[in-house]
């Protein structure tokens, strides 16, 4: 058995290294030549725990191969991005480009699998009209199928095993052979359906994601205007069996849930009212933040305002979509503030960013907490206000014990809360 795997990103890579392990011979291909010279050498582009260990051991068993083109195969896995565009429309090039790639290695009997997120009917309308040009008949030559990847990153390897998945084939035989493969390693359920059910169903778990998020904001918004606490709320609301409302924050971020709802919303637009409002809540729900943050510091002339979490979410270091860099940007057009920005986990540089703690909150008005990381929940607060100039901090995500800083002299600040 060998495959071929198109894109060796965040998914990709790992998916292969997981065939390679369970004795399919891979070949791993990617259009950047920096990361392939990378990857040839051992050496990773991109962060997960265990990844390197599994491709050192699968390279060496001589198992798993890189480079910048495609090899002759019995199955081929596409794994590529599909970003969103400045319309908010999805962007198939890299889809449609990774399998015009493929096509003059495609041969009677092999299997095309799209694992990338992408509009429903994309199967039918990118990839079987590109596959047919093999002159091969699609569904009984050439098999299609679409298995989304669902997994988190930081938890790939144990996802990848234990997640159900969902695998939608053109036809029967398609998605037979796709569920032989990935039976290869996964543990979890695999259930089979159409390729258009199995676009959308993945669209629709990031999507009811999304949606309750913004109910979740919505419903913090309502309670500053009442006068209640919206987590005592959610709290209380959740303990009934059938209810399970999200955590409202500083927005949503990330490269799959604030850009997932849009390629719903691309191809019926008028039936995706709610879809669209929620995004539309999400995404005003930092500059709602940044409001809050400087009325709290409205009385002092020239505020330092130091910003904790550039990430998106807590304990990880990407920042793609973060709803941080919304609030930053706000801020911004405030001539009199001066922002301070400290993430222990994020290495980019950036304006007004600073390395450690301490310079962050040295002579700071107002702490505006963004991301749940595990260190924000750590810090030493004692220490913290000897250094700031106004004892004042604003959580966004609810992850800092409001009465101890209230007994120390704080006065702490949450969304959704007037206390
Ligand atoms: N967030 C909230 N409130 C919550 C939960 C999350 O404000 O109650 C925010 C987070 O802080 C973050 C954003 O939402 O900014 C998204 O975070 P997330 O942990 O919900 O999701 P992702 O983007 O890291 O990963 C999601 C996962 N999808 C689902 O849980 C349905 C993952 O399984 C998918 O594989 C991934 O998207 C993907 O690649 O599509």
């Amino acid at each position: 058995m060998k495959l071929c795997v198109m894109g060796l990103g965040y998914i990709g890579l790992p998916t292969a290294v997981m065939f390679a392990k369970h004795g399919v011979k891979v070949h791993g291909v990617d259009v950047n030549d920096k990361v392939v010279k990378m990857l040839q050498e051992k050496e990773l582009h991109i962060e997960e725990p265990g990844l390197i260990e599994m491709m050192v051991e699968v390279i060496d068993a001589g198992n798993l191969t890189f480079s910048t083109e495609p090899e002759h195969a019995d199955a081929y896995i596409i794994a590529v991005p599909t970003p969103i565009k400045g319309d908010k429309t999805a962007n198939l090039d890299y889809v449609a480009s990774a399998t015009e790639m493929i096509l003059p290695y495609v041969k009677s009997g092999n299997l095309v699998i799209l694992e990338s997120t992408v509009p429903p009917k994309t199967v039918e309308n990118v990839l079987i009209p590109i596959l047919e040009r093999s002159g091969l008949v699609i569904g009984e030559e050439v098999f299609i199928s679409h298995s989304p990847e669902r997994v988190l990153p930081g938890k790939l390897f144990e996802e990848l095993v234990s997640n159900d998945r969902i695998v939608g084939g053109i036809n029967e035989k398609s998605s037979q052979l796709t569920v032989d493969l990935y039976k290869k390693f996964v543990k979890g359920t695999i259930h089979v359906t159409d390729s258009t059910t199995a676009e959308m169903v993945k669209l629709m778990e990031n999507t009811y994601r999304d949606v309750n998020i913004a109910f979740a904001n919505e419903l913090a918004r309502i309670a500053e205007k009442v006068g209640f606490n919206v987590w005592e709320a959610i709290d209380l609301a959740n303990c009934h069996p059938r209810v399970n409302i999200h955590k409202p924050g500083p927005g949503v971020g990330g490269h799959c849930i604030a850009v997932d709802p849009w390629f719903i919303i691309e191809q019926a637009p008028e039936e995706s009212k709610l879809i669209s409002m929620s995004r539309d809540i999400n995404e005003t729900t930092p500059v709602h933040v940044a409001y809050k943050a400087q009325s709290i510091v409205k009385e002092i002339v020239n505020p330092v305002v130091t910003i904790l979490g550039l990430a998106f979410k807590g304990n990880i270091d990407d920042m793609r979509e973060s709803p941080s860099l919304e609030v930053i940007k706000e801020l911004k057009k405030n001539n009199n503030i001066q922002i301070k920005i400290y993430d222990p986990l994020v290495k980019q540089e950036m304006d007004g960013k600073v390395e450690t703690l301490e310079e962050a909150v040295d002579g700071s008005d107002l702490l505006v907490v963004l991301t749940d990381h595990n260190a924000f929940k750590e810090i030493d607060f004692n220490l913290v206000k000897e250094k700031m100039s106004s004892a004042n901090v604003y959580d966004t995500r609810n992850i800092l014990n409001c009465s101890e800083l209230t007994k120390k002299g704080f006065t702490l600040i949450r969304n959704g809360s007037n206390n």
